[in-house]
């Protein structure tokens, strides 16, 4: 409707911050600061990765472009983009990304008090097929203002300030929480701006979907197994519940947040921690989850309360539906009782 077109209260991702920010007097914008150069980076991918397809199809991902450079692949350019943004915000002094083997510690100049962990483009093996893929990040801010160390870094999720990750699908979603639940913006590109367009996600208590790579199943520990056949035979009358899959944590997740149901990627045999990474992966899905009413487990503990030993470490994970996440807990309590 040609009224809708021209709203004029356009809630904008930046104004919503604002917003939360006039919350605390004392503050000084700098968080605002930070999240404008997240959402910078953010914009820069989702235009690179949109026209990924194009640059492979006029040949210019993996040759030399016109200045003779090595054409970089998309997830090497979207961590210098956002390595970058991060430093010359002036609000961060440790930056850790799935990218970079080492930790980066801003220099005191250039430095703030904000720690960022981030995986600049989750899924990137997804690109070619065109497959939704994301960046993913969490905000931990130092403890006290003497020399940043890792061991700021490596505090449980729980800690995070916010957390949240931006889905480049059919269209580019960012989704955010400050730790007072879970806010969607989509980008308008006309715009270029992000406008609130979920406001106040709250995932459903119960789901009908589960989502695993069942090609692992040969591998899954017992619980897990008894979960999943649950899902398939349910014992007590239900239906079973559908699959879905895509491969890509950032859709899986977003799927789940907006839909219910519970994600799983457990521990196997071949890797007893799982596949994805504590600080950059499980931790954000799993603040944002919690704050969404949902939760987020182990196989072991809160995922939010694990304590990371090293930067890129894994950890298994079972996030989504309150309800959904509760079965499987009991199913680890009981195995354990086992034991
Ligand atoms: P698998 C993508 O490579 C990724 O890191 C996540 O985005 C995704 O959830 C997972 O790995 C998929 O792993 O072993 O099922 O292919």
């Amino acid at each position: 409707h040609a009224a809708d077109a021209y709203r004029t209260d356009l809630m904008t991702i930046t104004r919503y911050v604002l917003n939360e920010q006039s919350k605390y007097p004392e503050s000084r914008g700098d968080f605002s600061i930070l999240l404008n150069h997240i959402v910078l980076g953010c914009k820069f991918v989702c235009s690179a990765v949109n026209k990924a397809g194009l640059a492979k199809l006029i040949g210019l991902a993996g040759e030399t472009n016109v200045q003779g450079e090595e054409q970089k692949k998309l997830d090497v350019l979207s961590n210098e983009v956002f390595v970058k943004a991060l430093i010359s915000s002036g609000r961060t002094c440790i930056l850790v990304s799935e990218e970079d083997e080492e930790a980066t510690f801003v220099k005191p100049s250039q430095r703030g008090r904000y720690i960022v962990v981030f995986d600049p483009l989750d899924g990137s093996s997804n690109i070619d097929c065109g497959v939704s893929i994301g960046t993913i990040f969490g905000i931990y801010t130092l403890k006290d203002a003497r020399e940043p160390t890792l061991d700021d870094v490596l505090q449980p999720g729980k800690n995070m300030l916010a957390a949240g990750y931006c889905m480049y699908g059919s269209s580019c979603t960012f989704v955010l929480s400050t730790g007072s639940g879970v806010n969607g913006f989509t980008l308008d590109p006309s715009l270029g701006e992000f406008i609130l367009t979920h406001p106040d996600i709250k995932i459903p208590q119960k789901g009908k979907i589960y989502s695993v790579n069942e090609g692992n199943a040969k591998n899954w520990d017992g619980p897990t197994a008894k979960y999943v056949e649950k899902c398939k035979f349910p014992n007590d009358g239900s239906s079973p519940k559908s699959l879905r899959y895509i491969g890509s944590m950032v859709a899986d997740v977003h799927r789940t947040l907006l839909y219910g149901g519970i994600f799983l990627y457990p521990a196997d045999k071949k890797s007893p921690n799982g596949k994805l990474r504590v600080l950059y992966e499980v931790f954000p899905m799993s603040f944002l989850m919690e704050q969404a009413g949902g939760q987020a487990f182990t196989g072991k503990q809160r995922a939010l309360d694990l304590v990371p030993n090293k930067i890129h470490e894994r950890s298994p994970i079972f996030l989504g539906s309150y309800d959904d996440v509760e079965e499987i807990k009991a199913l680890y309590a009981a195995g354990e009782n086992k034991e």
